[in-house]
């Protein structure tokens, strides 16, 4: 058994001191090569299973309460810096994956930057309501379910819109397979993947060329509302 399957298969078992051993035992100790190389794919492998009915709906819950312990259990301890840059991380309304955001949210923290997670299911309004007032510099959003990306058209215009413009990042399991260039807004830029991202960190912090796709209206359409 690979070391992926192995994580998967405690995290199916619902055991956290299982699964934080074979992550201790992972040759590769930084957290996004963890979250990248180990954890992410262990999830992926786990919805293989649950397509092909080797496992049911009540297995993914126990594997996803689990690993979301692992999660916090990782990140946990990471220092905030108060004053440095602001984000604020949430999925769209009626979308539950929300393991990929978290471990967004601990990139960011890593980096140094005040970060606000909210978490799955977020209406538009009130993440409005939050943004105007804390005034994030980054608003990422994660978006795994097709049928949400007409939603996720009209979060990056109205977030992106806000007075103090801030850069809109689109991440999740659809922007890594897709090109989602069509959903976005002037200052919205896609990151498919964990490496992507911290790229756009390293470019953020030194002013450089940001990484990602940035949008543009020309894009043909993925999915039609
Ligand atoms: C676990 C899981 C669940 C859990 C939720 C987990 C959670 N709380 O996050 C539960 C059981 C609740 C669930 C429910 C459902 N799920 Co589900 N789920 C999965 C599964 C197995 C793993 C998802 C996961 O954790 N992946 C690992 C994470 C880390 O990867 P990721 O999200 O891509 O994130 C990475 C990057 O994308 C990036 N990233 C993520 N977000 C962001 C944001 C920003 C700003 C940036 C920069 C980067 C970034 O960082 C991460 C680091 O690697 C997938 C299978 C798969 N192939 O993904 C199906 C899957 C996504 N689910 C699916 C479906 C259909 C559903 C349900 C409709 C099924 C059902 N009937 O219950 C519901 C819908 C719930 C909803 N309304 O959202 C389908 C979606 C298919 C589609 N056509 O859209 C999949 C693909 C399964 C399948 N093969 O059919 N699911």
């Amino acid at each position: 058994m690979t070391h992926i399957e192995t994580l998967a298969s405690f995290l199916l078992e619902g055991d956290p001191d299982k699964a934080w051993t074979c992550i201790e035992s992972y040759p590769k100790t930084a957290r996004p090569d963890v979250y990248h190389h180990l954890i992410t794919p262990a999830m992926r492998h786990i919805g293989h299973l649950w397509e092909t009915n080797k496992i049911t709906v009540a297995d993914e819950h126990l594997a996803t309460a689990t690993c979301d312990f692992i999660l916090s259990k990782l990140s946990f301890g990471i220092r905030k810096a108060p004053s440095a840059d602001k984000a604020m991380f949430l999925c769209l309304d009626g979308e539950q994956h929300y393991l990929g955001l978290k471990m967004v949210d601990s990139l960011f923290r890593e980096h140094g930057w005040e970060t606000r997670y909210f978490g799955p299911d977020l209406p538009l309004e009130y993440a409005l309501q939050t943004a105007e007032i804390w005034k994030p510099d980054v608003i990422g959003l994660s978006v795994s379910i097709v049928y949400h990306l007409p939603k996720l058209q009209q979060y990056a215009e109205a977030l992106g819109n806000l007075p103090d413009k801030p850069n809109i990042l689109v991440g999740g399991r659809l922007a890594g397979m897709y090109d989602l260039s069509r959903y976005g807004s002037g200052n919205t830029i896609i990151l498919k993947d964990l490496p992507e991202t911290e790229e756009w960190l390293l470019d953020y912090r030194t002013g450089g060329p940001q990484s990602g796709t940035i949008t543009t209206p020309t894009s043909p359409p993925l999915y039609k509302s």
